[in-house]
């Protein structure tokens, strides 16, 4: 199997799920003109990372790659357990990250183009989407008041959140009153899989 991935993009996600299933891959850190190259097109046209293949499937998308890659080795149990209510709990959480504050963070990285030599309405944007992201990390941290993770142990939901509080601190957006969330980075970063995919895509000190 083959991932495509961009060093610290939601690509980490299924490189740490990778990681856990102890099967053989190989992680490729691409450059962002890489996967907007004919080349990469033709196996995803969205020009996006992941992508995972595997043999003839191309698959891209964190949940369905996540899901194929769960089906495939349940002894690594991805979503934190092997109990369907358990896991469905953990992947309430995953689309809740994927979904939901992913989105948010879209306009701290890309402007939209409407915004583009405006500086007030560049500030207004910038402000609602870091007002509405860190409100939505505050809903993740009300539940590690009570949980040490999002499932039942440590899941592909706890590393989907563990890297965009890695975008957070890259853009400045401080969630240091969010007091439940700097401990959990640790608790996250102590874990072998993650350890393995932040030396291999460079984000280790
Ligand atoms: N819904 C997609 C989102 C994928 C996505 O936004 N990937 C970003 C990296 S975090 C990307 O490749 N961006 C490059 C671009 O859109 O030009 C998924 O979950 O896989």
């Amino acid at each position: 199997m083959k991932l495509y991935c961009l060093k610290g993009a939601c690509s980490f996600v299924p490189h740490v799920a990778l990681e856990w299933t102890g099967a053989e891959y190989q992680a490729e850190l691409v450059s962002r003109d890489f996967i907007k190259s004919a080349e990469f097109l033709a196996l995803n046209p969205r020009g996006a990372v992941p992508l995972l293949v595997d043999g003839d499937l191309a698959l891209s998308q964190n949940q369905a790659i996540l899901h194929y890659l769960d089906e495939k080795y349940p002894e690594a149990k991805l979503f934190g357990s092997k109990t369907l209510r358990d896991k469905a709990k953990a992947a309430r959480w995953l689309a809740f990250f994927n979904c939901d504050v992913h989105k948010s963070f879209v306009p701290l990285f890309r402007l939209p183009s409407y915004a583009e030599g405006n500086e007030e309405l560049t500030r207004l944007i910038r402000q609602q989407a870091a007002e509405q992201v860190l409100d939505q990390l505050s809903t993740a941290n009300e539940h590690l008041e009570s949980h040490i993770f999002f499932g039942e142990n440590i899941s592909v939901a706890d590393v989907y959140l563990y890297i965009m509080l890695n975008w957070c601190r890259l853009l400045g957006l401080d969630f240091s009153h969010l007091e439940q969330l700097s401990p959990f980075i640790q608790r996250v970063e102590a874990n072998a899989g993650v350890d393995a995919a932040r030396i291999a895509e460079g984000l280790k000190g």
